[in-house]
């Protein structure tokens, strides 16, 4: 077999003019959504597909969030109507399990979401980490970006800024967007109330309604939406993560193009 000969330098060159001139490019985005779980996932492919340039920002080296864990490990999980379309449309094979009540595989889940955020026009940043946002005349404008490396490493490097039109917290249980948004600017005043305990059917429902905007150019979408509303847990069903994902992006774009 013929394998063609690169050079070291090739590929440092390669790797730095192209990695360089992506971070260039998202410099100049519409939408910044943080965190690469199921609703980050189906939110950046709406926002995309509505024609918004849209990166997603994620801690780790790789997509998925919580879905990855499935329901204590088991690679199998739950989603409802009309949830079940998002994944159907994502090209995910479902298994009807009972009326209303579908089953996908974990990996394959994962797998064709962020596909197909990407092929719908999206980027996906991995190994950042948004530690803080810029808050400019009592509005979101962009968030603070570090790798997530270098938090690790307790390194002291200052961070770089990226500016764009809305920022969402897809932060899953943490909530950390909307977290530092209210410690850092009380006049915004935002309250984080916290999730409550488990009741799967009116937190699958609750999590669409208060997906929405916490303050001006803020975002709240998926397990994140019900630690700052206070809304309850679900467990491993994931319809309402998708749902909200999707509304959020539908709420942004009709919101930007005010
Ligand atoms: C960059 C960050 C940062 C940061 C976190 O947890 P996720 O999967 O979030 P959702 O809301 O899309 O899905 C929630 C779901 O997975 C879940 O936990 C459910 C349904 N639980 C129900 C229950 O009862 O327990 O994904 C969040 C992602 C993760 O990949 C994080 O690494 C990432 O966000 N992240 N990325 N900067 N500051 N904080």
């Amino acid at each position: 077999m013929q394998v063609f000969p690169v050079g070291e330098k090739t590929i440092t060159e390669a790797i730095i003019s192209k990695g360089s001139s992506f971070l260039m490019e998202i410099v100049d985005s519409d939408v910044i959504v943080v965190g690469a779980g199921p609703s980050g996932l189906v939110a950046a492919k709406y926002l995309a597909k509505l024609g918004l340039k849209t990166v997603v920002m994620e801690r780790r080296l790789s997509f998925g969030g919580g879905m990855g864990g499935g329901g204590m490990l088991f690679p199998r999980i739950v989603v409802q109507e009309p949830a079940h379309e998002i994944l159907l449309e994502a090209g995910v094979h479902l298994e009807s399990y009972s009326k209303g009540v579908w089953i996908a595989d974990v990996a394959e889940s994962i797998a064709k979401l962020a596909a197909s955020a990407i092929d719908s026009g999206a980027k996906i940043l991995l190994g950042a980490t948004v530690e803080d946002l810029i808050v400019r005349s009592s509005r979101v404008c962009g968030v603070v970006l570090q790798w997530s490396a270098i938090q690790l490493s307790g390194l002291h490097v200052d961070p770089l800024a990226i500016e764009s039109r809305a920022v969402v917290d897809c932060t899953g249980h943490g909530a950390e967007v909307v977290t530092i948004a209210a410690k850092k600017n009380p006049f915004f005043n935002i309250k984080v109330l916290g999730e409550g305990s488990m009741d799967a059917v009116t937190a699958e429902k609750n999590i669409v309604d208060i997906t929405g905007e916490v303050c001006p150019g803020l975002w709240v979408a998926g397990m994140a939406a019900a630690a700052v509303k206070g809304g309850p847990r679900m467990g491993p069903i994931f319809g309402g993560m998708l749902l909200s994902g999707k509304k959020v992006a539908e709420l942004i774009s009709k919101s930007l193009k005010k």
